[in-house]
């Protein structure tokens, strides 16, 4: 854990029904992934949403009518923040690992993609987040990574169980942001340049994510959207308010 109180957006990725047998009891529920994210701004390019394939997830009640999937850790931390149907306590209707999450298709805020499916991703921590993590592969370098894998690793995808129709392209990456420096998919351009062979490649992704954030927030300048044209620092706060404001985002604190 961080030192630094993290604060997050968490933005409601929606199950499209019919569920699985897995989340039958979830049935007359609205169902979500809960996606942790800095980028609030970055919503109209998720491609896809990350699971750890061995992580423990479970499905919480938030309220009357809301479910969501996180890690266990992460529904305590909502709980002490008024996000549970019982108050201070989590209460999980159904127990999950990311195997069971894994090909489930999402309608997310924003998003340009209308149907996005969750994939797996090694390197996602249970103690960070919520242990879900949706994926914007223009602007973030382990979300390019972890995509140019599946995309490059048949043995990878028939590990997890993943199909092929569930896994975008690197030619169906968004553009949403232009950086001067990097043009208008920063990653996949910092991910080329610092040569980087995979998501594991940790310390390259540390300098590469280093590169891509400071920047895309001081000089990124959005490309879609209704605030295309603007500068990201300026509508970062308005387009956090108004996810919260129709109720497709919570700000969640750790
Ligand atoms: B960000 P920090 Cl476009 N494990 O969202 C690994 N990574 C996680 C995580 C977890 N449990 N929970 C959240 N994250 C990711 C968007 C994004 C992000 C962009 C660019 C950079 C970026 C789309 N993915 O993060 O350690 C989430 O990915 C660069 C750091 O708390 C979240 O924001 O600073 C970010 O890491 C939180 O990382």
């Amino acid at each position: 854990e961080g030192v630094q109180p993290q604060e997050y957006t968490l933005i409601k990725m929606e199950v499209v029904k019919p569920f699985p047998l897995k989340l039958g009891p979830l049935e007359g529920k609205r169902v979500f992934l809960a996606a942790a994210t800095l980028r609030p701004e970055t919503m109209y390019g998720q491609t896809n949403a990350w699971v750890l394939p061995d992580g423990k997830y479970g499905a919480y009640e938030i309220n009357e009518t809301d479910v969501f999937i996180l890690t266990d850790r992460a529904a305590l931390n909502l709980a002490y923040q008024n996000f549970s149907k019982i108050p201070q306590k989590p209460s999980c209707l159904v127990e999950l690992t990311g195997y069971d999450l894994i090909g489930l298709p999402l309608r997310s805020p924003l998003s340009v993609n209308e149907i996005i499916y969750a994939l797996p991703m090694l390197t996602i921590l249970t103690n960070k987040g919520t242990g879900i993590v949706t994926s914007v592969p223009s602007d973030a370098p382990d979300d390019y990574m972890a995509l140019h894998d599946l995309n490059k690793k048949p043995a990878l995808q028939a590990k997890y169980g993943v199909k092929d129709e569930w896994v975008p392209s690197l030619s169906d990456i968004v553009p949403i942001i232009n950086i001067p420096e990097f043009g208008d998919k920063a990653a996949e351009k910092v991910c080329l340049d610092l040569k980087i062979k995979s998501q594991n490649d940790k310390d390259k992704l540390v300098e590469a994510k280093r590169l891509t954030y400071l920047k895309g927030f001081t000089e990124g300048t959005m490309l879609i959207g209704e605030f295309v044209g603007r500068k990201v620092q300026e509508i970062k706060p308005i387009i956090k308010t108004k996810l919260i404001e129709t109720g497709e985002a919570i700000i969640y604190g750790e």
